[in-house]
């Protein structure tokens, strides 16, 4: 988790995850996949299921189809990386956008384990390197935001 984001005791008990992964540029999306798993596992998750989709783009469909399906949250896994085409700006703001808008018509946490990264070697460093692993950190968001969904947290006297 970033040094900026408030710790948050993860208590997963009595909740259950479906996590979406894409299979496109699976060496980093496994490494999310672990991430994600042992902040699921560690905060001790009642269920966790894993699912595959071919790219990023079709994030929000599965995760559509897995809104109704009795998850407490959804944590959704990709990699989309730069290289040299504009390919990249079309299935990373689909994935951002969709994701957001599954959340908000089905009333579901959604957790955006997506990287977005100009090359490899800012993937790697974000799925287990030095910059952690983003797919445990979306794994405590959907653990965060779970709770949200049953309790609002409120801040102290306001
Ligand atoms: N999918 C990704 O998950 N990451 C990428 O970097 C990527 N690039 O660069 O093309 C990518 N493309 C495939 C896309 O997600 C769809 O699977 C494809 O367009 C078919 O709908």
């Amino acid at each position: 988790m970033s040094r900026e984001t408030p710790h948050f005791a993860a208590d997963a008990r009595g909740l259950k995850f479906a996590v979406v992964v894409a299979r496109f540029n699976s060496g980093i999306t496994e490494k999310l996949l672990e991430g994600a798993q042992a902040a699921l596992t560690k905060a001790g998750a009642a269920g966790i299921e894993v699912f595959y989709v071919p790219g990023a783009f079709e994030l929000p469909l599965a995760a559509k189809s897995l809104a109704h399906s009795g998850y407490n949250a959804i944590i959704a896994l990709g990699a989309v990386i730069r290289g040299e085409t504009p390919h990249f700006d079309y299935v990373a703001g689909a994935a951002a956008h969709g994701l957001q808008q599954v959340a908000l018509e089905c009333h579901i946490p959604v957790a955006f384990g997506v990287l977005t990264t100009d090359n490899l070697e800012q993937a790697q460093a974000r799925a287990g390197g030095q910059h952690g692993n983003k797919g445990y950190d979306a794994a405590m968001t959907a653990i965060e935001m779970a709770h949200f969904g049953k309790a609002p947290i409120k801040a102290i006297g306001k």
